[in-house]
């Protein structure tokens, strides 16, 4: 790009001077002109996939304070807000040509928004350098994958996508054309703690017809890493377009008999045990949140967009979550979010090592029993607290699927929700349809605190993208069902259940989700038999007591089988009725969601009138 396109040529050290001269895309020039012009950065940035350039952000980020060191070398932490702790959804918008309205969905006229939060953005990089990414969403050199440009005030942010994502700035050299998705943000004024201070004026939009978001006056990684969860709502707007899945999914590998590998997706609402199923130890990983899935010669393939892993670590500790303890305490670089630091050291709730009574964590000075302005008292670190680490640092990592330019072969899709009293803790459907409707689009799962407000209360969350969306979801269905059908070999697919409660108590331990993968791996190639429900195929079990057995080294009772795998019938009902009622309220949705849920509530019926409201697996076979 000739520099001199660029009208504020002043703002361009010569170091970076070179480094735009090597971009000659057209819509790239455009764009950071733009956003030089209306936020009126002190000086520019450019991140080009070099060592030098990592370490230059990661430093820029400790010394100007938005992120501390602490006493293990590449640990690093950071703090947003007291109030910007998760995804903001009320602020939150989809932008909409002549501002359609979409079921679910906060939208707003498109020019309307632009011009709000364009206005919010006017001036605000003035004493701050403006930072420019460029990155991959997948492997750099996929036909899956697509590209990114972020901008960005923040180093934090930048350092977060930097351990995220693949920089990819030499594919914009080399490729003048590309096309590319575009992420603007400004973390607007701080505070002394280097916290963003205007959350009033706190918002975050989606232009889909601009492959756009913006987002300002905010931190919180939900609400700025532009290849994260704001890119997830552009994508599943082109795979909409296009005829492939934008999915809110992890991707793993089971391993099975012999050398075999089968690899699955899971979709699960943020906080409902994602991250934990796909570092199952002993499994491969190959990612934890975000997959494009596209159709090859009637294969399902699947790439993970990301290169890192940005969980929560609350509750991680090293009998539940070996892998991910294994990393945190690796010595790789971690960035810990809104955790306690105390003495050069990190700290979260229920980590199971004994806790200091006092630190700074995401309120500032903290000591315990300390109450908030609203007289809640603060625990150590937020519920949403995260880290930040590369996939490179799992030693469960599947190298070869995550670097796989064609994606790998998907066999199994896992859905799961948080759901105290109604599904079993796996089952598996009778068809394609039959789970992406009843499993997929049926999840209910209760809020957590990834997103701001209450949390505990049930709500619908289909696919597990509910939060995320930004179509149509009759449209969204549709299309997911038209998938299936240019398929040679269908997923099969699952859904999972680890929070079932009897009287208060969970049914299940943390890590019995290692027998349900085992269990379903098997499944696929056709070498256990199921029992067959109203709601798709359960365990028998003769065949996961074994599982227990071997896997966990744990006895599993005939007792805990019934109490686990009862079918529940009046609940189910309920459950679909209510799914069902969702659904009649969105016009589009496809004839085969009342086919599917109309077909289970019948046969639930059948079988309550047949042998009562709550069904012993036994009784079944
Ligand atoms: C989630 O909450 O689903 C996440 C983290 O993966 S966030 O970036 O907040 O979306
Ligand atoms: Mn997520």
């Amino acid at each position: 790009m000739k520099s001199s396109a660029i009208s504020e040529r002043d703002i361009f050290p010569p170091s970076e001077i070179e480094k735009i001269e090597l971009l000659e895309n057209q819509e790239l020039v455009n764009f950071v002109s733009h956003y030089i012009e209306l936020m009126e950065p002190k000086s520019v940035f450019l991140v080009t996939d070099s060592g030098a350039d990592y370490e230059y952000i990661r430093k820029k980020s400790l010394e100007y304070g938005e992120e501390g060191e602490l006493a293990s070398p590449n640990h690093t932490y950071h703090f947003d807000n007291y109030y910007d702790q998760a995804r903001d959804k009320e602020n939150t918008k989809v932008l909409t040509v002549n501002g359609e309205k979409l079921p679910f969905i906060n939208t707003m006229e498109r020019e309307a928004g632009i011009r709000e939060i364009e206005g919010l953005m006017k001036g605000i990089m003035r004493e701050r350098t403006m930072l420019i990414g460029f990155f991959s969403l997948g492997p750099k050199d996929s036909p899956l994958s697509l590209k990114g440009v972020q901008i960005t005030d923040s180093y934090y942010v930048m350092h977060s996508e930097m351990i995220l994502y693949r920089t990819d700035f030499d594919y914009f050299v080399n490729h003048p054309d590309t096309e590319f998705l575009k992420f603007v943000h400004s973390q607007g004024e701080v505070d002394s703690r280097k916290v963003s201070k205007n959350l009033k004026d706190r918002r975050i939009y989606f232009d889909l017809e601009g492959n756009r978001s913006l987002s300002v006056n905010t931190q919180y990684a939900g609400n700025t890493v532009g290849l994260k969860k704001l890119a997830f709502r552009v994508t599943i707007g082109r795979a909409l377009k296009e005829g492939w899945l934008s999915e809110h999914m992890f991707l793993m590998g089971v391993n099975g008999n012999g050398n075999r590998v089968t690899y699955i997706t899971g979709a699960f609402p943020s906080a409902c045990g994602k991250t934990s199923t796909c570092t199952v130890p002993s499994e491969r990983l190959v990612g934890d949140d975000l997959v494009f899935i596209k159709e090859r010669d009637g294969i399902a393939r699947a790439i993970n967009v990301e290169n890192g892993v940005f969980g929560i670590i609350d509750g991680v500790n090293e009998t539940d979550d070996g892998p991910l303890w294994e990393v945190l305490s690796s010595g790789d670089e971690v960035i810990f979010s809104n955790v306690l630091i105390n003495n050069g050291s990190p700290y979260w709730n229920e980590m199971g090592i004994p806790m200091p009574d006092f630190g700074e964590n995401h309120s500032g000075e903290w000591k315990r029993y300390n109450k908030d302005a609203e007289g809640k008292e603060i625990s150590h670190s937020h519920k949403n607290a995260r880290f930040t680490v590369k996939l490179s640092s799992f030693s469960g990592l599947d190298r070869t699927a995550l670097n796989d330019k064609h994606g790998v072969p998907v066999e199994g899709m896992i859905f799961g929700g948080r759901d105290s009293d109604t599904w079993p803790p796996v089952s598996e459907s009778l068809s394609w349809d039959h789970g992406v409707v009843n499993k997929g689009a049926s999840i209910e799962s209760e809020t957590t605190a990834a997103t701001l407000g209450k949390t505990g209360v049930r709500v619908f969350n289909a696919m597990s993208i509910m939060e995320f969306l930004s179509v149509d979801l009759g449209k969204y269905l549709e299309n997911y069902l038209k998938f299936g059908t240019k398929l040679k070999k269908q997923p099969r697919i699952f859904a999972v259940n680890y929070f079932l409660t009897e009287n208060g108590r969970f049914l299940n331990a943390k890590v019995d989700k290692a027998v349900w993968l085992k269990w379903m791996e098997k499944r696929i190639h056709g070498e256990v038999e199921a029992i067959l429900t109203p709601i798709g195929y359960i365990p028998k079990y003769e065949d996961i007591k074994p599982l227990f057995r071997s896997i966990l080294n744990k006895d599993y009772t005939m007792e805990q089988y019934e109490e686990q795998f009862k079918i529940r019938v009046s609940k189910l009902i309920e459950k679909d009725m209510r799914i069902k009622e969702t659904y009649k309220g969105i016009p589009t949705t496809p004839r085969e969601v009342y086919e599917e849920l109309e077909g289970e509530i019948g046969r639930l019926k059948r079988l309550r009138e047949q042998k009562g409201d709550t069904v012993s697996p036994t009784v079944l076979r």
